[in-house]
């Protein structure tokens, strides 16, 4: 008896989530989501676990939410796992989060090949730890070939800097003849960014209920739609990102009817 209840209860659940999928794909979806991933430590500290618990937590998101995206055809999915800022945290935290990356790859990296994503990443990799990078770089070449999701870490990234090293180059080009000051507009900007072959973020997601970003796509979100949530990174589910995606659509179906 309490088989069956408990049975028919689950089913429900999980057809639930499959149609609410179902429903959103009737809609156009953004084609690049940006994620500040932020919560982690509060969701440990709640709880009396170490801040890196937290961050272990959310690396299993970071899978969950890679996958919803995959089947929802987003093109583009960008996840601020790491800022330029990040490294005044306590030296044991940043060693812990460096190993994340190799964490993860080693655990889902034949998941998101067989699943056809791509794997990419966005931000400064000289200050990155060798371990860090050959874990990452292993998982760009070895899923350059597919052509599904594309999974863009932002990871030792910061925004102001890419501005100002992308006018550096800009202004290396105009004294080496390579570029002229009249063939400067935004397009031609846009192609100094990190985010060069990219198209901008349709919509950005933060966790964790604080209304700001952080230093996280200045440049590239001027004309995102914002989606701000209470939740904790940790516990962000497939149900938060569908309630983000239907915010969105609600939003672009009353503009389109002005
Ligand atoms: C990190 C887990 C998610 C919450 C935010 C902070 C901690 C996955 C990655 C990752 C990065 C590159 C890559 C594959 C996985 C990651 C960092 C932190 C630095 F190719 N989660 N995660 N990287 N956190």
């Amino acid at each position: 008896m309490f088989n069956k209840f408990w049975l028919r209860k689950n089913r429900k659940d999980s057809s639930t989530l499959r149609d609410k999928i179902e429903e959103i794909k009737k809609m156009p979806v953004p084609n690049h989501v940006a994620i500040i991933m932020d919560g982690n430590g509060r969701w440990a500290k709640k709880r009396a676990l170490p801040r890196i618990a937290g961050h272990h937590e959310g690396m299993k998101v970071v899978r969950k939410t890679t996958m919803l995206a995959n089947k929802l055809g987003i093109k583009t999915l960008t996840l601020y796992a790491f800022s330029t800022e990040n490294w005044k945290r306590p030296k044991n935290e940043v060693e812990y989060i460096m190993r994340l990356p190799e964490e993860f790859l080693g655990t889902f990296l034949p998941e998101l090949v067989e699943n056809n994503v791509q794997v990419k990443m966005m931000g400064y990799k000289n200050q990155l730890p060798v371990h860090t990078l050959h874990a990452i770089e292993k998982a760009i070449e070895e899923t350059k070939h597919n052509n599904g999701l594309v999974l863009n870490f932002a990871l030792n990234y910061g925004s102001r800097s890419e501005i100002v090293d992308a006018v550096k180059q800009v202004l290396n080009d105009c004294n080496n003849g390579i570029l002229k000051e009249t063939e400067l507009d935004e397009k031609t900007f846009s192609s100094y960014m990190m985010t060069a072959n990219f198209a901008d973020p349709d919509l950005l997601i933060r966790t964790s209920g604080e209304i700001r970003l952080s230093n996280f796509m200045l440049w590239q979100l001027a004309y995102s739609e914002l989606w701000f949530t209470d939740v904790l990174w940790p516990d962000f589910s497939e149900e938060h990102l569908l309630e983000a995606i239907e915010t969105f659509q609600n939003r672009q179906r009353r503009f389109g009817g002005l």
